[in-house]
């Protein structure tokens, strides 16, 4: 960063208000910016925090008809939920709005007709999908259809999940209506277009050339969306949620929620000063050069925050555009991609159930493992090992003992610095040195590093009070202990304050335990901020021991989930085409009573079945059971087979049939037999 700025403005992405949030949305975006702007606080910068939930689109449209209520009330529940969650883990928000507010609507509504007014728009007139039953136009997402390339019957409009296409809803072979199933049919519609064609100069320009800084994820997704030749986009869509199309014989037509979310930012804003005289006029804070605009986001919204919405605040005019666009990747848990729609995630609400009072335990692990540069995993595992080994046996510790041996030997009172020797002098210089590390960490949105920065001053403090033993000194030289507490009570001091950003719930608690009262940032480093007598509090313990059982419940909770979705999943298996009775009844079915059942050698899968048929004869079949039965498990038992196979050859023997067994959803199979006692060789049917 080069230039100076007076001010920065802040946002994070704005949250859909379809599902509550989880730890992927906090360890990709919200915990990062409220590192980020606590910092600058603490550092007494200008700086505002503008987030809200996103509240259009069609995802809620969906949720809202699917349990038969309004799309109001979905939005309400779900923006609650959020606001709440985010409030409980510390995201220090100046605003959390959202885009249903009417000052948003006006302000959206106001910048779709400046544009439209200043002929920045193209309107354009095309075919689109249309469900005749229910009068509606549908989205890339809401129409299904099989897959042209797989063939798998249920891919999206806009990508095949089976075989990971991407697709087009022209593509499909027999669309249909995703929630309905109805047949779809072409129809002409009128929209409105961003000609972002007209933009790739400038963008490449401004993007390719003047940010190189950016990080390369976000770069490289610029730079191939830019390769790749911008096209004019949409911005509005045939919707009976949203923001009407300010435009006359527009009806049934509202903003494209793309369109109108980043704009939210601004709203929020408005909103935010209009509440606070003291921050001035909105504009400031969106127009003036020397106001920095950093927009967090999830890597899934790039194009949008670096190529759309600059576009259009570029279009309007009067806008400065983002100076960086810090954008993660995913999270995924334990090993799997955390989904909404499957339920497969830790909700923050849950979460706060079943760890009460352990936020900064969760932001510690979510940082420590954030996905700054590539998709990264969270594991209940980790999480224990990170707050056991980390928060509790090391900056607990340090700050435990620091305090605890304050009470013992001075009753609570900080004792006076002697002389220091070249061990404390050391200690201290390399404590100095942290400040301007974390610094640049931080400046550079790199808060992994920067938080592992923070621990190692805590890691410094350790080694200080183990290496110093003052507990043995004590008996020898009482006056060096003084010193020794004394050090230690500046250290744990500077951890109140350099992990504020980071953990603000445990920071707070560590100030009230030493009863600071000035907490700046260029304080970090001082070794003069408990001064010689000050009466500190009995303390607490910074961080408990995550326990053995509360991590088994959540690996279970997790588990659970994934087998209620492969259960379903296998179930919903769509049933195969349907065939004349004729044809059933070619296949001919018997009762065979199993007289011996044996494992075939070299074979980990087959057992050899012996079967009286009924036929006089015994029947030799082989099936791939063994690894679900000891085969003494079946002698005597009636089992199902078609007799009339054809004849295979498998491991030198001649298997005549196929005995039937049923597959589970996990793909365990079980053997099929009849209810009652029926003779061997009867049919079934
Ligand atoms: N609601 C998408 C998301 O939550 C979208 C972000 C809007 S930011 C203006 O990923
Ligand atoms: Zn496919």
């Amino acid at each position: 960063m080069s230039k100076t700025f007076k001010r920065t403005t802040v946002t994070s992405a704005l949250p859909y208000a379809n599902g509550p949030v989880h730890i992927g949305h906090l360890a990709g975006v919200y915990v990062p910016a409220d590192i980020y702007v606590r910092y600058l606080r603490l550092k007494g910068r200008d700086v505002i925090f503008v987030c809200g939930s996103d509240e259009h689109g069609v995802p809620v449209t969906i949720r809202a008809r699917k349990e038969g209520i309004t799309v109001q009330e979905v939005v309400d529940r779900y923006h609650n939920l959020i606001k709440k969650s985010f409030s409980d883990f510390g995201i220090s928000f100046d605003i959390y709005s959202r885009t249903t507010s009417a000052t948003h609507h006006k302000l959206a509504s106001d910048f779709f007709r400046k544009l439209y007014d200043d002929g920045k728009l193209v309107e354009q007139v095309s075919e689109q999908f249309y469900d005749e039953q229910t009068g509606r136009f549908l989205t890339d997402r809401n129409i299904r259809g099989e897959c042209p390339r797989c063939h798998a019957p249920e891919a999206y409009g806009d990508q095949c999940e089976k075989c990971g296409a991407t697709l087009s809803p022209e593509e499909l072979i027999n669309p249909y209506n995703a929630e309905t199933g109805n047949p779809l049919v072409k129809k002409a519609t009128k929209h409105w277009y961003l000609p972002l064609d007209k933009d790739q100069e400038w963008l490449e320009k401004w993007i390719l050339q003047e940010h190189r800084e950016w990080r390369s994820n976000v770069y490289g997704q610029c730079k191939s969306w830019l390769d790749g030749g911008l096209r004019p986009r949409a911005v509005t869509r045939d919707l009976d949620w949203g923001i009407p199309v300010p435009v006359e014989g527009a009806d049934g037509k509202v903003l494209y929620v793309w369109f109108d979310a980043p704009i939210g930012y601004i709203s929020n804003t408005k909103e935010l000063c209009e509440a606070r005289p003291e921050l001035g006029s909105w504009e400031t804070w969106w127009k003036d050069p020397e106001t920095r605009l950093v927009h967090f986001i999830g890597k899934d919204n790039i194009v949008f925050h670096c190529i759309v919405f600059p576009a259009m605040l570029k279009a309007h005019g009067g806008y400065i555009l983002p100076d960086n666009v810090p954008s993660n990747e995913f999270l995924n848990l334990e090993g799997n991609k955390i989904s909404t729609s499957k339920n497969y995630a830790v909700w923050l609400n849950e979460y706060l159930e079943d760890m009460p009072g352990r936020q900064d335990e969760l932001r510690y692990v979510l940082t420590a493992n954030a996905p700054e540069t590539k998709d990264n995993d969270f594991t209940w595992a980790d999480y224990q090992a990170r707050c056991n080994n980390e928060l509790v046996a090391v900056y607990g510790n340090f700050v435990n003992r620091a305090l605890q041996l304050t009470q013992k030997y001075y009753d609570g009172k900080v004792p006076a610095c002697g002389v220091l020797n070249d061990y404390d002098r050391e200690t201290l210089d390399e404590f100095r040195d942290v400040k301007g590390k974390l610094e640049n960490l931080l400046e550079n949105f790199r808060f992994r590093d920067a938080q592992k920065e923070a621990m190692n001053l805590a890691r410094i403090g350790n080694k200080y009070i183990a290496d110093c033993e003052p507990w043995k000194v004590v008996k020898t030289d009482p006056e060096r202990v003084k010193t020794i507490i004394n050090i230690s009570l500046q250290l744990t001091a500077n951890l109140a304050i350099a992990f504020e950003p980071f953990l603000p719930f445990s920071s707070e608690r560590l100030r009230t335990m030493l009863a600071m009262d000035s907490f700046s940032w260029e304080d970090l480093g001082s070794t003069c901020l408990m001064p010689e007598g000050k009466l500190l509090p009995k303390p607490g313990l910074l961080f408990t021991k995550v326990e053995d059982e509360a991590i088994e419940a959540q690996v279970k909770k997790l588990e659970d989930t994934l087998k209620a979705n492969a259960e379903a999943e296998y179930r919903a298996e769509p049933v195969k085409p349907v065939i004349p009775f004729e044809d059933f009844e070619k296949l001919d079915i018997r009762v065979g009573l199993v007289k011996a059942c044996e494992k075939i050698k070299k074979s980990k899968k087959l057992l050899k079945f012996t079967l009286d048929d009924g036929s006089g004869k015994d029947r030799t079949i082989l099936s791939g059971i063994a690894q679900w039965y000891e085969p003494e498990r079946l002698v005597g038992k009636r089992v199902l087979f078609i007799a009339n196979l054809a004849p295979r050859q498998m491991m030198g023997e001649t298997s005549c049939g196929m005995i039937l067994s049923a597959v589970n959803y996990n793909g365990d199979l079980s053997v099929t037999t009849t209810l009652d006692d029926v003779k061997g060789g009867s049919q079934v049917g």
